[in-house]
């Protein structure tokens, strides 16, 4: 063997390293759904672009395709969400990205080589946002799997009918797998700002389009609290259905007549689950609350109470046993 086999080699597996490198790049597809253009509540549109948040890495690119009736754009920035567009907020770009209009069936693409969460809006149809995470950096601050921020817990929805609150905490704020969090919600009369006790009520979480966790409860004192361990990192819902009074106890409300639509009295909230790079199984275990709560309330309250009583009883005894008993400036001191 002489050297110039030697440096053909080393050249080989040096050439043959970078273009690996290469290969590994992906090209991933978001279609702009038919509707799109449509942000009345009637659009055929279940989502503005599909899927509404994509995860990819550093080289990858993203192609958008136009499987609408009307042009559309992908703009790197703040959309106006969903109403936002009706009080003349048409969204902001911030630059990094834009394909300009592109019409029915054309598509367009762009090579991310940054890492970073960006946030895209359609300039036309500014309802329409989405939302692209390369290298999926874990952020300091909580928020929904739009990106944009949550600025304070709990976050707050109404049902449609208006008749509910439910308020919602998850701690940790910034959810992570393999990580314990606990979803801690509370039911509210927005009327009279009164806790909504004993509502039951379906709590279902997807993630990435499949169902990952599924239960139902009951407010007990107005609140209540579920723990949940994530396998998957990507975008989540939690959804709460079917949201009604248990019962006639608490106060006089509303919300425990029940409702013509069972439909109307759901409410969701979204949040992004990231990759746990110091963790990859479960070292917590989990257990839920139990539903008898009302039980152990009453065990907490009779084990508490009749101590109590049989203090109090005592202590009557012997106070009548000795009424003349010493005075309490005659003690006895230690010598
Ligand atoms: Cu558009």
């Amino acid at each position: 063997m002489n050297t110039n086999v030697l440096f053909i080699i080393s050249f080989l597996v040096f050439f043959l390293s970078f273009s690996g490198i290469e290969v590994h790049a992906e090209q991933k597809t978001v279609v702009i759904p038919f509707g799109a253009y449509n942000p009345e509540l009637n659009t055929p549109a279940e989502v503005w672009f599909d899927p509404p948040t994509i995860s990819i890495k550093v080289g990858d690119s993203v192609s958008w395709i136009n499987d609408d009736r009307e042009g559309h754009t992908v703009t790197s920035g703040q959309g106006s969400g969903r109403f936002g567009w009706m009080s003349d907020d048409y969204g902001q770009a911030d630059g990094f990205f834009d394909s300009g209009r592109f019409l029915p069936g054309d598509s367009w693409s762009y090579t991310f080589q940054e890492k970073g969460s960006f946030r895209y809006f359609c300039t036309i149809h500014p309802w329409m946002e989405g939302f692209v995470i390369v290298d999926r950096i874990i952020p300091n601050y909580p928020h929904d799997a739009m990106g944009n921020k949550i600025e304070k817990f709990p976050v707050i929805e109404y049902t449609d009918d208006g008749l509910i609150e439910l308020d919602i905490t998850w701690e940790p704020n910034v959810i992570k797998t393999f990580e314990k969090v606990v979803l801690i919600y509370h039911t509210y009369d927005p009327a009279t700002n009164s806790n909504l006790d004993k509502m039951s009520y379906d709590l279902i979480i997807t993630q990435n389009g499949r169902e990952v966790f599924r239960d139902s409860g009951v407010t007990q004192i107005g609140g209540d609290y579920r723990n949940v361990l994530f396998e998957e990192s990507g975008p989540i819902k939690i959804k709460f259905e079917n949201i009604v009074s248990w019962g006639t106890s608490g106060i006089e409300s509303d919300a425990r007549e029940l409702p013509l639509h069972l439909s109307q009295r759901s409410v969701q909230f979204t949040t992004i689950v990231y990759e746990n790079l110091a963790q990859t199984s479960f070292t917590d275990d989990i257990v839920q609350p139990t539903q008898t709560l009302q039980f152990y309330y009453e065990i907490a309250v009779a084990i508490i109470l009749i101590p109590a009583a049989l203090f109090i009883l005592i202590l009557w005894y012997m106070k009548s046993g000795k009424p003349s008993g010493l005075p309490s400036g005659q003690k006895a001191t230690p010598v």
